[in-house]
């Protein structure tokens, strides 16, 4: 419990919340002068303006390829009747590597992005005074991160890939989402877990949570009006409450209840909204609520003209809307975990979620310590993932990677003789050590056309991507078709019972270009083979879902494939207008 508290700072009777969203100032540093001239202590020396939440890369033209450090400032203000709290600061995300400043201090870094981290501030933020808040935030890509970029040395990426990447999606940068000021009592909640079962028509909720200081102490746990009295010992309390005439969470009925723990007489008052509900894999299906649900959605980005990745509310309000639309009941969070307030959303609109770490595109034929870097990084990330994302009714299943792969795509030499035993032996410690921190969602790796089966094994549910009629089979709709059914055969041959998803698959189609008869880059063709895939991923009872990629079409790094740098596998355009294989989709889903 040393470190500040990092549940999501909803407000309550003993909580408030200050957004620091808005202008902020920022400086590009690409000599690295910033922490030797001491800017965290002075303030930039050259400012321009920039909003946060936002990426810097489509703000400005000598930011858009800008892979090096940048400075964020901003002021900030102590409320006088906060005297007495705990104040916290808190970062949604910031890509990749953060280091934060206040009043010339240095609070701490974070390295990674995608995922928060909060700092204590008390006593280092002034009351009556301004404030002096500085960020630097450096993107460099590296080999060693996560996600990597391919090794120059074994790789041809580069050649036809910029920025060079391993993975397909621009690398956007900055502070993506908000950042807040918020308070806590000196003794207050620090970590709340809950875990929901249904028998018949009671619900069970079982809550355990952590006080911040060793903490002794009565607490109450309630529900609407059931209320569990709890002993809190050591930090350390647990209630089980019962509900009885539950309202079980799901796509249909997505219902929310306001679970409140509160300290003492209410010393303090954590709230947080769960829905009831289970979920698990047994036999070839995955269980909601004990009934076999069929995934329809898709892998999304967090992606838009101009704000990049930062977090904007009004086109994840227009995303989820449109997959209610289309009648798609889930979505993956490709490739990396996405803004809580996405997940809170989902919550309410009732889609289930694929929550998936930043582990996109690992490589195997890399040296040891390169892997041994990136295992720690990725143990790190999927550890604070599961801590942030644990209590969110709509996530059901973690994603611990997506296509792993024993050599770099865009090489033809042979993988090393060893890369499929090293990846085993790096997925099967990280699925130890995710199943450790939560055993009540399934766990899943996403693969590649299936492959290593080694890999993708060690999950409970089987995701593949797989791009018959695209990549492989290039043009030819009908052997893409053929293809696919030994695909599916043979992934069943392998795997057994367990069930099997269709994680991606798709065709690029530019928005207005037709074809008679079929041709790739035609919304006719990627209408008719999206079309083929549902039809025959549902003749398979054991399949349990079906992602076409992507969503929506999305920034990526400029190449030969990528007309406009951009992916055109959306259904949707990057402005969400709908393509001739939304219209058929929903003619699958919502009409169904
Ligand atoms: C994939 C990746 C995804 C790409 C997609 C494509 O397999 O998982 O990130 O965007 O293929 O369109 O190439």
């Amino acid at each position: 419990l040393a470190q500040p508290t990092i549940l999501y700072p909803h407000e309550s009777s003993t909580r408030r919340t200050r957004d620091l969203s808005g202008m902020w100032k920022f400086q590009l540093d690409p000599t690295d002068a910033g922490e030797a001239a001491r800017w965290f202590d002075s303030g930039l020396p050259k400012p321009r303006s920039i909003p946060v939440p936002c990426s810097w890369n489509d703000l400005f033209d000598d930011a858009r390829n800008y892979f090096g450090t940048s400075w964020y400032e901003t002021e900030l203000w102590i409320d006088a009747a906060w005297k007495g709290q705990r104040i916290h600061l808190r970062f949604g995300s910031a890509v990749y590597h953060a280091k934060v400043w206040l009043n010339g201090k240095l609070l701490g870094e974070h390295v990674g992005g995608h995922l928060p981290f909060a700092f204590d501030v008390t006593g280092i933020a002034k009351e009556g005074e301004r404030n002096r808040l500085v960020v630097s935030v450096e993107n460099r890509l590296e080999i060693d991160r996560v996600p990597a970029i391919p090794d120059p040395k074994t790789s041809r990426m580069h050649t036809v890939h910029f920025p060079q990447t391993t993975y397909d999606f621009f690398p956007y940068a900055g502070l993506h989402r908000p950042v807040l000021l918020f308070t806590t009592p000196a003794i207050h909640v620090h970590d709340v877990t809950v875990a929901t079962s249904l028998n018949g028509s009671t619900g069970t909720v079982d809550a355990s949570f952590t006080v911040n200081g060793n903490w002794t102490g009565r607490a109450k746990v309630a529900i609407d009006n059931v209320v569990a009295n709890v002993e809190v010992r050591d930090g350390r309390g647990q209630a089980t409450l019962r509900i009885p005439s539950v309202r079980a969470w799901s796509p249909e009925t997505p219902f929310l209840y306001r679970l409140v723990v509160t300290l003492g007489d209410g010393a303090d008052e954590y709230v947080l909204k769960i829905g009831i509900r289970t979920v698990e894999v047994k036999g070839s299906q995955i269980l909601l609520n004990g009934k076999p649900v069929f995934l329809t959605g898709f892998g999304k980005h967090e992606d838009f003209p101009i704000h990049g990745r930062g977090l904007d509310l009004p086109v994840l309000v227009r995303d989820y809307e449109l997959l209610r639309w289309i009648g798609a009941n889930s979505f993956r969070t490709s490739h990396y975990p996405y803004a809580e307030e996405a997940l809170q959303l989902a919550d309410e609109y009732g889609l289930l979620v694929i929550s998936e770490t930043p582990g996109v595109s690992l490589v195997f034929s890399d040296t040891p310590a390169v892997i041994g870097a990136r295992y720690q990084q990725l143990e790190r990330a999927t550890a604070e993932l599961i801590q942030r994302d644990k209590n969110h009714a709509s996530v059901i299943m973690w994603s611990l990677a997506n296509e792993p792969l024993t050599k770099p795509f865009h090489t033809l030499d042979d993988a090393p003789a060893d890369s499929v035993a090293k990846g085993t032996s790096f997925f099967t410690r990280l699925f130890e050590s995710a199943r450790k921190l939560d055993k009540t969602r399934p766990y899943a790796l996403v693969s590649l056309h299936g492959g290593p089966n080694e890999w993708v094994g060690l999950g409970d549910v089987i995701c593949t991507n797989s791009y018959n009629s695209w990549y492989a089979v290039s043009g030819r709709l009908e052997d893409g078709a053929a293809t696919l059914d030994k695909d599916i055969q043979a992934l069943r041959a392998y795997h057994g019972d367990k069930p099997i998803m269709f994680t991606e698959f798709g065709a690029d189609a530019v928005a207005g270009m037709h074809a008679q008869p079929d041709e790739m880059w035609s919304e006719e063709y990627q209408a008719d083979m999206i079309e083929f895939y549902w039809k025959t991923i549902k003749k398979y009872p054991y399949i349990v879902g079906a992602h076409p990629w992507a969503f929506a079409d999305f920034k990526t790094p400029q190449s030969i494939m990528r007309v406009g740098a951009l992916n055109h596998k959306g259904v949707f355009t990057r402005d969400r207008r709908p393509k001739l294989a939304a219209h058929r989709l929903r003619s699958f889903w919502a009409k169904a």
